[in-house]
């Protein structure tokens, strides 16, 4: 159905704004129960249709900046165009270069201008002496790819893994962007008015990354972690959805799943809290599947904007537009530009 594809390609790229815009004040922080509290005052605010605020946005940061450069580079090239996209990258890194990019990311950016884009996937081979950043910048803007490719899977796994070399190598920066953009796909395809099995979700994820890492390298050597390391994380993610919610599950989630800048830290962190707040008794108290995904991501603390981001891209992809908030939304910087930009991706797939 055309309409319902369109309001998931909206709903996601609005989820993945509204998760970095309300996420992003609480980057870095740890949060008490005390905080939690002001958290979903600050959301129950937000939702208020005619709240007049000091500030009247929220500003977005590099995850969002980097994930409008993805759909651009799928929307104004017919074939894939990684030199497209590494100019796309660092031309908005120059004009805007305050919007809380990594250090490292920031060098790679510096590296491709001097050389004048020559290779543009050497600059991020060359980092931390040539093993590569895992952090989860090539994952937190992945989205557009998992919605644009999601009838060609084989394809969507070769973009995705191309578009992230561009910044990160490491093979744990990589497999993180994966997981992430399957986790797009498979909400995707997900029907919005039937609820959601959150153990079969991740059991369908676990099956997939398995295939990837295991062609990735060989996985023969159980004492290498990075190459097992996300089917590993999802069998942990799967036991902590066994577990009823209470205050202290929070804290175990963040001690055995993570909620830092790497990709390894973070992918399954987002991918647990859209599969945990799919049960409403989850400790957060709104209706709207959304908010309810991205406020929880938020209180796990750590990289929130983007955790929640990630999270509310997957969340959106399977819900549609229906499940973003407008009062919400308006709050965050650039919101009729990112749904345009949407509906431009949705378009720009042609016949498929
Ligand atoms: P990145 O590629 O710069 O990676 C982020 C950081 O991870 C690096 O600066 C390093 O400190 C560390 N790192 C990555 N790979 C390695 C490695 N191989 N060896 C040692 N250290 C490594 O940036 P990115 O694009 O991946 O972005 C990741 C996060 O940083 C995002 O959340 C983004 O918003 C940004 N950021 C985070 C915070 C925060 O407090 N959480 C603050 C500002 C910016
Ligand atoms: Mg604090
Ligand atoms: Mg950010
Ligand atoms: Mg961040």
């Amino acid at each position: 159905e055309p309409s319902l594809l369109r309001s998931k390609f909206r709903g996601s790229l609005l989820g993945a704004l509204i998760g970095d815009c309300t996420g992003s004040p609480y980057e870095g922080e740890t949060i008490t129960a005390g905080e939690k509290i002001i958290i979903q005052r600050y959301f129950d605010k937000l939702e208020e249709p005619n709240l007049n605020l000091k500030t009247p946005f929220r500003a977005y940061t590099d995850d969002t900046a980097m994930t409008k450069s993805v759909a651009k580079f799928l929307i104004d090239k017919p074939e894939p165009d990684y030199g497209f996209l590494a100019r796309l990258f660092v031309n908005d890194y120059f004009k805007e270069p305050r919007r809380g990019y990594g250090q490292n990311v920031v060098d790679v950016f510096h590296k491709l201008k001097t050389s004048k884009f020559e290779d543009v996937f050497k600059p991020a081979a060359e980092q931390f002496m040539g093993s590569g950043s895992y952090g989860n910048g090539g994952a937190m803007r992945i989205a557009p790819i998992g919605l644009y490719y999601h009838n060609n899977y084989k394809i969507m796994i070769k973009v995705a893994t191309q578009s992230t070399k561009i910044t990160h190598t490491h093979l744990l920066g990589i497999n993180g962007a994966l997981l992430q953009c399957m986790a797009v796909q498979q909400a995707l395809m997900l029907d919005p008015q039937k609820k959601l099995d959150p153990r079969h979700f991740c059991l369908e994820l676990y099956l997939k990354m398995k295939e990837v890492e295991k062609t990735e390298e060989d996985g023969e050597d159980e004492s290498d972690f990075t190459s097992r390391a996300y089917q590993e994380k999802l069998k942990v993610v799967e036991r902590l959805l066994g577990k009823p919610h209470d205050d202290n599950l929070d804290d175990e989630v963040i001690r055995n799943l993570g909620h830092g800048i790497s990709a390894y830290e973070s992918v399954p962190t987002a991918i647990y809290c859209f599969l945990k707040t799919q049960n409403e008794s989850c400790g957060i108290m709104t209706d709207n599947l959304l908010r309810r995904t991205i406020q929880y991501a938020i209180t796990l603390g750590g990289d929130t904007d983007t955790i929640a981001s990630m999270a509310g891209a997957i969340a959106g992809a399977y819900l549609g537009e229906d499940a973003v908030n407008s009062s919400i939304a308006k709050h965050c910087e650039s919101y009729k530009e990112i749904a345009e930009l949407a509906d431009n991706l949705f378009e720009a797939r042609g016949g498929s």
